[in-house]
């Protein structure tokens, strides 16, 4: 069967996390991505945090399957003309370098619509123009500048980073959609343009509820859905909200049988308004269905915190699973804490492709999370990452460089 981006040819200038996510999804879709690296080098993350002594790290393979790796040294006059040739040869350019590195590769976005006036030029930069535009950033950077941390964690507690790489991988799925978007574009344009994804804004994006609550707490001086309320004092931004999702179906976070002992027995429980009346019955306070105090979602909010620790008594007498197994019966939403040991292991992840398990020449089988996006006429093969260089010469053969002309670029160690 074909793939959605089928002839779509990728030159992945990227490296680290945030632009490897985005080139890996096009592969997934069906680009040849070419990735290029620096030649004895590579990716600094094929180094970074081994399991294995010299073996590609997994921080490497996780994020670039079903690409193809060359090697070429960009800032030498015959990798230049390489890159030239790779220019003309491809639709997207993608790179993630710290500002300017392109330009000062000589790589102008006008010298590249010279080279060839089609190509879509992708970057992920940390921030976008403004005071911070030159800056160098990394994840937890893009997370604290982007609202995540300040609006992460416990009132008392300091700002929070959070394990989810919004900052990063976040920014890399902007990133794809901009490109597939300026690909649907250059149908009818026939024209390139570049697409700029700043890591603030992509995490600002995730993080767009709380720009809401700001304006909603600027406006009232109160937000009763956090846990603030009604005890606690709100200042002029806003606050850490713990657990609550300070939405408007109140949840939070709660003990289930054997959380002495496992730090991950506990519960996401929602009292969603419509299921009120089961969730009284479940935990066995039929009394609140009636109760003018507990009956409606707007009494309840100042009793927030009553209403958690009671399920949380019933909770507790439940293992996370026989809790989510209960709960469900009567349409009550909630989820199980999920530790990453749990998540490698289930099967209903395996048998979908979210969770996959990949061969590698050099370090034998290990677990990846595949293709979140799942297209019926398009399914994903995850393949394991390239080695160092494996497709250099099949790449510049393409390109029409000449068997000799390879073996001149090896000796000047340009490849
Ligand atoms: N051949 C020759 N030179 C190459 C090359 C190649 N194939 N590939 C890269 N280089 C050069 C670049 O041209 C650049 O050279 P100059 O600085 O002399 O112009 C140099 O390698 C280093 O690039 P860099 O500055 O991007 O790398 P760094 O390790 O110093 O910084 C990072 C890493 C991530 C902080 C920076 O790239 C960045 O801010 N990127 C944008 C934001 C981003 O994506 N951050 C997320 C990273 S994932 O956590």
């Amino acid at each position: 069967m074909g793939k959605a981006l089928d002839g779509v040819r990728i030159l992945d200038f990227t490296h680290v996390q945030s632009g490897p996510t985005c080139t890996q999804l096009l592969a997934w879709l069906g680009a040849d991505v070419i990735k290029v690296e620096r030649a004895g080098a590579g990716d600094i993350t094929r180094e970074q945090l081994r399991d294995i002594e010299g073996v590609d790290s997994l921080y490497f393979t996780m994020l670039n399957h079903n690409k193809r790796s060359i090697t070429l040294d960009t800032k030498k006059p015959q990798g230049k003309a390489v890159l030239e040739r790779l220019v003309k040869h491809c639709d997207v350019l993608v790179e993630n370098f710290a500002p300017g590195a392109l330009d000062r590769m000589g790589f102008t976005w006008e010298r590249i619509q010279q080279l060839n006036p089609k190509m879509i030029v992708a970057s992920v930069k940390g921030f976008g123009p403004g005071p911070y535009e030159e800056c160098k950033v990394y994840e937890n950077v893009a997370q604290c500048a982007g609202g995540s941390a300040s609006t992460t964690g416990f009132d008392d507690g300091p700002p929070l980073v959070t394990g989810a790489q919004i900052g990063d991988s976040g920014t890399g799925l902007h990133l794809a959609l901009g490109i597939v978007a300026a690909l649907y574009q250059r149908k009818s344009t026939g024209r390139g343009q570049r697409v700029l994804c700043a890591m603030q804004d992509g995490v600002l994006n995730l993080c767009r509820v709380k720009l809401r609550d700001q304006q909603r707490l600027a406006r009232t001086g109160v937000m009763k859905e956090y846990p603030q309320y009604p005890d606690g004092k709100f200042g002029s931004a806003v606050p850490r909200a713990g657990n609550s999702s300070g939405g408007g179906q109140p949840g939070w976070i709660i003990k289930c049988k054997g959380w002495e002992t496992d730090p991950n027995a506990y519960l996401y429980f929602i009292t969603q308004a419509p299921v009120w009346a089961e969730i009284c019955k479940v935990i066995g306070k039929e009394e609140w269905i009636t109760d003018p105090d507990y009956a409606t979602p707007n009494a309840r909010l100042p009793r927030l915190k009553h209403v958690f620790d009671t399920i949380e008594k019933w909770t507790m007498t439940k293992t996370k699973f026989e809790a989510m197994e209960e709960l469900n019966k009567h349409d009550i939403p909630c989820g199980p804490i999920l530790s990453m040991e749990e998540l490698a292991a289930e099967p209903s992840l395996r048998a979908t492709g979210t969770v996959v398990e990949v061969d590698h020449p050099e370090r034998g089988k290990y677990l990846t999370v595949g293709n979140p996006i799942k297209l019926s006429d398009s399914p994903t093969e995850v393949q394991r990452s390239p080695l160092l260089g494996e497709h250099t010469n099949e790449v510049l053969q393409e390109l029409g460089v000449s068997a000799a002309e390879i073996e001149a670029l090896r000796t000047a160690k340009v490849i």
